[in-house]
């Protein structure tokens, strides 16, 4: 963590944080409450698409185990685990996720709703430590919630390779993505009317604060989210109100931030089914289906081993 932060704050002309630090306890739960925004389309409408398409991906794949990446505190894992349950094929489930209180919290539910079910918690990076999983003869992995979209397009190659390593032949990855659309309504989604997202956004200055001893003051810093339409992502930013001076010596930087100086905190990209199929091209896996709502807001992709 301190090498990442190190590299990220002392990035020119933008300093950045590794948006995985959003999620102590409390970013989790921020998240949580974002996920239930009126403004916050995502989850509402994957959740609507997945029961049918779970299904249809555990009738093709028959799978025996259930990978979920940056599984969170929410419910998916059981629509998927129900879907599976109601075919036959299911005997094992594996949660990966930088958050070890989501994992626990995720852990005491399924042990209490499927006590027969062989459960595997890792607390790691899904960029860097698939490895970590072990192999299974038949899998799915489930990327739900637009995680995909805070993974840098550039890393999203060997993010693929990675996941195509786990996979044997015939096993699939479901990827929920947020689909491009018009300005207004992506960052209306970013910038909801309640402040829950400023709050979120805030919230990593506190876990920075804590596990590093740095002297951020969340309160110096005004949230600002934006759409980049070249990039075709939303970006998230924390704006100093004022200039600062901040230490953060588990890290060993010290950060001058001039009135208005800005340290991006989040991309969030948003796919076309041509845009994901050039970064899926050549990693080993391809789009076998894809299914979005009527108004197009949010897709599931099923990405099969080549
Ligand atoms: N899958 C849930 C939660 C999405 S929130 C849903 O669809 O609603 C994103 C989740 O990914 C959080 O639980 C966060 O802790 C986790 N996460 C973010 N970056 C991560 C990373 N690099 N490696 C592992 N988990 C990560
Ligand atoms: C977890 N991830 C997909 C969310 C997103 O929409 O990129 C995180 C988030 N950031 C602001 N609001 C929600």
């Amino acid at each position: 963590m301190a090498a990442e932060v190190r590299a990220g704050l002392g990035a020119r002309p933008l300093p950045s944080l590794p948006s995985k630090y959003f999620y102590d306890e409390r970013g989790s739960a921020l998240f949580d409450a974002i996920t239930r925004l009126p403004e916050y389309y995502l989850t509402r409408t994957e959740e609507a698409l997945l029961p049918r398409v779970a299904r249809d991906a555990v009738r093709r794949v028959r799978p025996h185990d259930l990978v979920e990446l940056g599984s969170g505190v929410g419910g998916k894992v059981r629509t998927l685990l129900r879907a599976m349950a109601e075919e036959g094929t299911l005997e094992s489930c594996t949660l990966l996720d930088v958050s070890a209180t989501s994992l626990a919290g995720s852990l005491r539910q399924l042990a209490s709703e499927r006590p027969s079910l062989r459960v595997e918690a890792i607390v790691g990076d899904f960029l860097t430590d698939l490895r970590a999983v072990g192999p299974a003869a038949s899998r799915l992995i489930a990327f739900l919630g637009s995680t995909i979209g805070n993974i840098h397009p550039q890393d999203l190659p060997a993010f693929f390779r990675s996941a195509a390593a786990i996979l044997e032949r015939g096993g699939a990855m479901l990827v929920g993505l947020d689909l491009v659309k018009d300005r207004a309504r992506l960052e209306a989604a970013y910038n909801d009317a309640a402040g829950v997202t400023a709050e979120f956004n805030r919230n990593i200055l506190r876990v920075i604060n804590a596990r590093l001893g740095a002297s951020f003051d969340p309160d110096d810093f005004e949230h600002v989210a934006f759409y980049d339409e070249e990039r075709a992502w939303i970006e998230m930013r924390l704006r100093a109100r004022r200039a600062c001076q901040v230490h953060v010596p588990g890290a060993g930087v010290e950060l001058a931030l001039p009135a208005a100086g800005e340290i991006r905190t989040e991309i969030s990209c948003k796919y076309t089914r041509p845009a994901l199929e050039g970064l899926v091209a050549g990693t080993g896996l391809e789009i076998a289906d894809w299914r979005a709502d009527t108004e197009e807001l949010f897709a599931l992709a099923r990405l099969e081993r080549a």
